[in-house]
């Protein structure tokens, strides 16, 4: 209660300024009510009223100072969880968009090829960035990224070597071993003396199909069917800038022979030999994983790609480049000896694969 003092002349018009500001005085009590003479001599009369005091703030200010605090409060927490509720909103919108950008452009590289636990790898690190708000910017970005994990391996023919090219069945083993020969022996600045050797002794017409190519070149061809007298043959080709050798193409199921043998060879040969791996464009991803496991072992220190011109799809193969993370040395880009043959480019297989991409 408020107790509220009205002043006039006479009491009955004080509770009648009462009863004017508050309607009927039914809820007033009244206090205290006196009558005095002012220093004019005037009379004055005073009547206290005890007012509730939502009545007196109604009538006095308007509102009910109660309810003018909970309409304040209320309101301040109204308008702020609005806001919350709007920037949250926003938020989601924002990471529903990134994770759709980020899951379209996923969906894109798994499609061509491309492994998931690598794209993983790439694109995690992006969540939250302004990168992964923009797809073009995103593809781009996973392009370059292939660009620069894949590795080129220079044609090094500067000094004495022995190269042996393994993989599995009719790759294109000896086919690329017959157009390096002419590379080395005929299409460079310079000829190097070139030999080549057959290790692939077990395949019927395999002896044939190198001595063919050898015979048409003119160049010096061996073949060896015992593992024991490789090293005695390799010591006879001293003489030579460049030995090529040709194994046979093994199932990945019929390795152990082969194995034994080409481990042989490396721990016997003391000329410097380097192991390329011959693998086809057109492998399949189911195949990728058995075929490093039958030739990891040999610690290939590059891979040929082969048939390059049969498919248009060479995201299995960036793929296994990716993994293992292998240079490539030469691409057979089809039948015809000597010609089809080209170093390792970069930007030559990531045109290829850049084309794919963009056709979705
Ligand atoms: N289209 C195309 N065919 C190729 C390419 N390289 C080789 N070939 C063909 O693939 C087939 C097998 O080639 P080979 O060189 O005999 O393969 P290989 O790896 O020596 O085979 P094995 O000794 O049996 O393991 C042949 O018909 C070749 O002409 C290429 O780059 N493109
Ligand atoms: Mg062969």
């Amino acid at each position: 209660m408020i107790n509220e003092t009205f002043v006039a002349s006479t009491p009955t018009e004080a509770y009648e300024q009462a009863e004017k500001k508050y309607g009927n005085t039914s809820e007033l009590t009244i206090v205290s009510a006196k009558q005095s003479k002012d220093e004019s001599g005037e009379i004055r009369a005073e009547v206290v009223f005890a007012v509730p005091k939502a009545l007196f703030m109604k009538k006095s200010f308007g509102k009910e100072i109660s309810s003018v605090q909970h309409y304040n409060e209320e309101e301040m927490m109204l308008d702020e969880v609005t806001s919350m509720r709007k920037e949250l909103e926003a938020m989601r919108s924002e990471l529903t968009r990134e994770e759709a950008v980020l899951q379209k452009v996923k969906a894109l590289f798994l499609k061509k090829g491309i492994a998931p636990q690598w794209l993983d790898s790439v694109l995690d690190p992006l969540i939250g960035t302004p990168l992964a708000e923009d797809e073009t910017l995103l593809v781009s970005y996973v392009l370059e990224e292939i660009d620069d994990r894949i590795t080129v391996r220079d044609e090094m023919v500067g000094k004495p070597k022995v190269i042996m090219l393994v993989g599995p069945t009719g790759v294109g083993k000896t086919t690329t071993i017959a157009k390096l020969a002419a590379r080395y022996a005929y299409l460079l600045d310079r000829p190097y003396k070139v030999a080549l050797v057959n290790l692939d002794s077990y395949k019927v017409g395999a002896v044939e199909q190198l001595a063919h190519y050898a015979d048409i070149m003119q160049i010096e061809h061996v073949s060896v069917s015992a593992p024991e007298d490789f090293k005695t043959q390799i010591a006879a080709l001293e003489s030579y800038d460049i030995v090529l050798v040709d194994t046979a193409g093994m199932s990945p199921y019929d390795t152990q022979k082969f194995v034994k043998t080409i481990e042989f060879i490396k721990s016997e040969t003391v000329r410097d030999m380097e192991v390329h791996l011959v693998l086809a464009a057109t492998v399949k991803y189911e195949d990728m994983e058995d075929i490093y496991k039958n030739f990891s072992f040999l610690n290939p220190d590059a891979v040929i790609v082969s048939k390059f011109d049969e498919t248009k799809h060479f995201g299995t193969l960036l793929n296994f480049m990716l993994l293992y993370g292998l240079p490539m040395s030469y691409f057979s880009v089809g039948q015809e000896v000597p010609d089809d043959l080209l170093p390792a480019s970069k930007e030559y297989l990531l045109e290829r694969f850049i084309g794919d991409v963009h056709e979705g």
